[in-house]
């Protein structure tokens, strides 16, 4: 008998996207579907992640460089791939994790600058070879997103950054998504939230094979 492994999906977009608000919504509907699901987060996700997410996103070291921002995003990627995502997979359990490497493309690649093949090779390194089967791209104008944000909270390191750079991001995304069609699905995050889930219920009821998925 083939091993088999649960669906590793991931929700992706701008700051105020509706992410964590989708999240929830995609959780119950996949336990509605009987399936085991864990939901996690990065930067972050275990106790180490989650320690290098404070340092990441809040004031106390505003001059971080580029290269030491994306070494810590996949430090960060390489204890919650092992201490979580992986073990769950195994398990059978889906895993709803809300942003991965996508996010390191489009913030430290297209924000930042940090070339692709750079990335790459992280990318390749931390996780050798895994990716998530499904990405749900909450897409929606930079300006929208950033006034649903800042209705909440005091901005942190990367919500204070310029429209300028959100734009950058975005497009990062919208380019990801367009080289991966089959993988990334642009959600369009403008509309009201009940619409969302509409969108969103279409994608993953429609996501075939559940549970036959090949381990490594
Ligand atoms: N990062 C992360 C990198 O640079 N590289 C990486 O590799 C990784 C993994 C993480 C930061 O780290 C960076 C990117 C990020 O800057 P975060 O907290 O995970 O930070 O991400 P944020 O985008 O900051 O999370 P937010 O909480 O701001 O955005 P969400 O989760 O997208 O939005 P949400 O669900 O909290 O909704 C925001 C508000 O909008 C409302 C909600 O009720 C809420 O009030 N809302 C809607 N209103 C109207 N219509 C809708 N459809 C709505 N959907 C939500």
């Amino acid at each position: 008998m083939p091993q088999t492994r649960g669906r590793f999906i991931t929700v992706e977009g701008i700051e105020g996207a509706g992410k964590s608000t989708c999240l929830t919504f995609m959780r119950d509907r996949l336990i509605q579907a009987g399936r085991a699901v864990l939901v996690t987060r990065e930067p972050g996700g275990t106790a180490l992640g989650e320690e290098l997410r404070a340092l990441l996103l809040g004031h106390r070291q505003e001059g971080m460089g580029e290269d030491a921002e994306l070494l810590l995003m996949f430090a960060a990627r390489a204890e919650h791939l092992a201490q979580k995502i992986l073990p769950a997979l195994a398990r059978g359990d889906d895993v709803l994790c809300d942003r991965f490497t996508d996010a390191t493309y489009a913030y430290q690649g297209a924000g930042r600058g940090i070339a692709r093949e750079r990335i790459a090779a992280m990318e390749n390194w931390v996780q050798k070879g895994l990716r998530p089967d499904l990405t749900l791209l909450l897409d929606l104008p930079v300006e929208r997103g950033l006034e649903r944000a800042g209705k909440r909270s005091t901005p942190d390191r990367f919500e204070s950054e310029t429209v300028r750079f959100f734009q950058l991001v975005r497009q990062g995304y919208l380019d990801l998504a367009e080289a991966e069609p089959d993988r990334i699905k642009r959600i369009d995050a403008s509309q009201p939230l009940v619409e969302v889930e509409r969108q969103l219920a279409q994608v993953i009821d429609a996501y075939p094979e559940y549970d036959k998925v090949e381990f490594g």
